[in-house]
């Protein structure tokens, strides 16, 4: 008898051993796919006449959440201008018209952030907007 209830307490074991790393595994890989769906976000990002543009849009918020890998894809088309997110110690190389620079940072801060050019006194005159982590 006490075998026999020794027996099954091992199998139960083993069985819920394995079961914790069966279903392990496919949470892992269930973990990676949204990783890489949900926490990825890439921005498109254009200047011209001393403003950024995101979709036409001039100088909008940039809104992504404590966590995401954020990737910012800048371009010029019009005028020498770099990127740069205050705050974050994160900026693009300054680019010529026709050019582009990419960044990529993890957001590991919450809070607004300001963006904005810094050649000369491109902040002033309006390349300058938001970017805030929730
Ligand atoms: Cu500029």
């Amino acid at each position: 008898m006490n075998k026999l209830l020794i027996g099954l307490i091992i199998a139960l074991i083993v069985g819920t051993g394995l079961f914790a790393f069966f279903y392990k595994s496919s949470a892992d890989m269930t973990g990676k796919t949204v990783f890489e769906e949900d926490n990825v976000k890439v921005f498109e990002v254009d200047s011209a006449n001393l403003k950024f543009y995101i979709n036409g849009v001039e100088n909008p918020d940039m809104k992504v959440k404590m966590g995401d890998m954020v990737r910012v894809n800048f371009k010029s088309s019009e005028g020498y201008h770099d990127w740069v997110l205050e705050g974050y110690n994160v900026s693009t190389v300054k680019i010529n018209p026709g050019n582009t620079a990419s960044v990529g940072f993890v957001a590991d801060k919450k809070g607004t952030f300001s963006y904005y050019c810094s050649v000369g006194k491109h902040r002033q005159n309006g390349m300058e907007g938001n970017f805030i982590v929730e």
